[in-house]
């Protein structure tokens, strides 16, 4: 075991413990005895500290020019990639995914790194004719001010980047407010952003659990924008808050993501996309697969293949290069896993596979649950509507490419999708009638990429997608400026019209 990282807040250029003193530990998941890291439990006052310094920042920050700006961003990028190994061996002991995955999830920074800095020479607005002669007219972006983001603790590395690299291109100052189950990497992740030279102020962290520092962030007078990745009832309630407060609020919460296999559907693709899509980061990924939608002609052949796939995983620790499916996060999260088991039965989902929490030989260290196949799940039951987000699968069968659309599009949520089909009309249809933000065609509800919008429908969001272009929608302002040349008054049209 190596010796506990001492972790601080990071405000205004110096690394700080909570006012307070106090502190809390961040844990293996794949083996409790373990402590990664020790962290400051920071309250109000350090919210305060660190929005003073990121409003004061702000006032310089946002007269750097882009392409300036947006160097640091590069650098981060090379630093990211230099640490890649590190980071992924502190990623995988924190909280547990594969090294493989966790490699991926220090990548996906690197890629947003290189795409955003890039986004430093571009920014770009609009000119358009005035209806005056003598008058010039253009659309500019500009910052928001004091971004407070709010991080999950499944994508450590890449969701913080998501947020903090688009926002700091755009001339924001940022709050990270990461999970209290990753605040090494997380800490981690705003060393390289020091190391890189930002000057200080522009990023701040402050570690704490989310009902006191987030709460307090998000509440904050100081704050202008929120961006909140996490579950959908805290989701509601940060947007709730963020509207009586008069803050801009990109929300991206849960997701019940289905994967369709139709009757014309290449069987051992489709399985490839479901094993990875349903498993990968044990479930615990937004755009997890947590419904298989199978029509009955090749339900059972499916159903067999799949089973026969699912009990080749090797359960373990991330950090050991045989493992294909690590723990859950921390122990309310396998009691919640467990529970959903137990309202399976109670609704008469039959457990195909798994079930069970696994603890035999060095799986009793941390908390293991076993892959997890439920079938006989109708659309009603709370286990085909619930985000789980644990290694678990409902499979429900279908009649019709009518049917499995509909039961697809019958939940609350909206975030990713997919259908294995070779018939190209109804992947039309499909890319046409899938409510998500998401639509894949032929392959799994995982796998998005930085430089195309992320986020979804219905309960999943609140209008915004991260990534891509569009992040720079949820990171700016529009202003709209007219120069008029002339040298005398003109009235706009309207008030100059017969
Ligand atoms: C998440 O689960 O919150 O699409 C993000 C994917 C990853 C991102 C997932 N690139 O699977």
């Amino acid at each position: 075991m190596t010796t506990p990282l001492t972790c601080r807040n990071y405000i205004d250029g110096q690394w700080l413990s909570a006012a307070s003193g106090a502190t809390l530990e961040s844990r293996n998941p794949a083996n409790k005895h373990e402590v990664v890291a020790t962290f400051p439990r920071s309250a109000s006052v350090d919210v305060d500290t660190a929005v003073a310094a990121a409003r004061q920042a702000y006032r310089s920050w946002r007269l750097v020019p882009a392409p300036a700006r947006a160097e640091y961003i590069f650098k981060v990028g090379e630093l990211l990639s230099k640490y890649k190994e590190e980071l992924a061996q502190l990623m995988s002991r924190e909280m547990g995914k594969p090294l493989t995955e966790a490699r991926g999830d220090v990548q996906e920074g690197i890629d947003c790194a290189f795409y955003s800095a890039a986004e430093g020479r571009r920014l770009f607005g609009q000119t358009t004719p005035s209806e005056m002669p003598n008058k010039f007219a253009m659309t500019v972006r500009m910052p928001i001010g004091v971004c407070a983001l709010i991080t999950p603790w499944n994508f450590p590395i890449a969701i913080p980047c998501w947020k903090a690299m688009p926002a700091l291109v755009c001339g924001n100052t940022i709050i990270l407010k990461p999970a209290e189950d990753t605040p090494a990497c997380a800490t981690k992740l705003v060393e390289i952003f020091a190391e890189a030279g930002l000057p200080p102020g522009v990023i701040n962290l402050v570690h704490g659990v989310g009902e006191e520092v987030g709460k307090a962030l998000v509440a904050h007078a100081g704050v202008d924008l929120v961006s909140f990745t996490g579950s959908s009832e805290t989701g509601a309630e940060v947007g709730a808050t963020c509207g009586r407060t008069h803050k801009r609020v990109c929300l991206e919460m849960g997701g019940k993501n289905a994967q369709i296999v139709m009757e014309d559907a290449d069987l051992e693709l489709a399985l490839d996309g479901a094993v990875w899509g349903a498993f990968g980061t044990t479930g615990q990924r937004c755009t997890a697969t947590s419904r298989l939608i199978l029509h009955r002609d090749i339900k059972e052949k499916f159903t067999a293949m799949f089973k026969e796939r699912t009990s080749k995983l090797r359960l373990g620790v991330g950090t050991d290069p045989n493992t294909d499916v690590g723990p859950i996060i921390n122990e309310r999260q396998l009691q919640r896993v467990s529970k959903y088991l137990d309202i399976a039965r109670e609704e008469g989902a039959i457990v195909l596979m798994g079930g069970e929490i696994a603890s035999e030989g060095e799986l009793q260290h941390g908390y293991f649950f076993q892959p997890t196949i439920l079938d006989r799940v109708i659309p009603q039951m709370r286990v085909a509507q619930e985000e789980i987000f644990g290694p678990v699968v409902a499979l429900i069968e279908v009649s019709s490419f009518d049917e499995a659309i509909s039961v697809l599009n019958d939940t609350n949520y909206g975030l990713s999708s997919s259908i294995y089909t070779r018939d190209i009309n109804r992947a039309f249809v499909a890319m046409r009638d899938l409510e998500a933000g998401i639509t894949y065609i032929n392959g799994p509800t995982i796998g998005a990429e930085v430089h195309l919008p992320f986020g979804g429908v219905k309960h999943t969001g609140n209008g915004h997608r991260e990534a891509g272009t569009t992040a720079l929608d949820i990171f700016t302002e529009w202003k709209t400026v007219y120069v008029d040349f002339s040298g005398s008054l003109q009235r706009a049209q309207i008030d100059n019209r017969e």
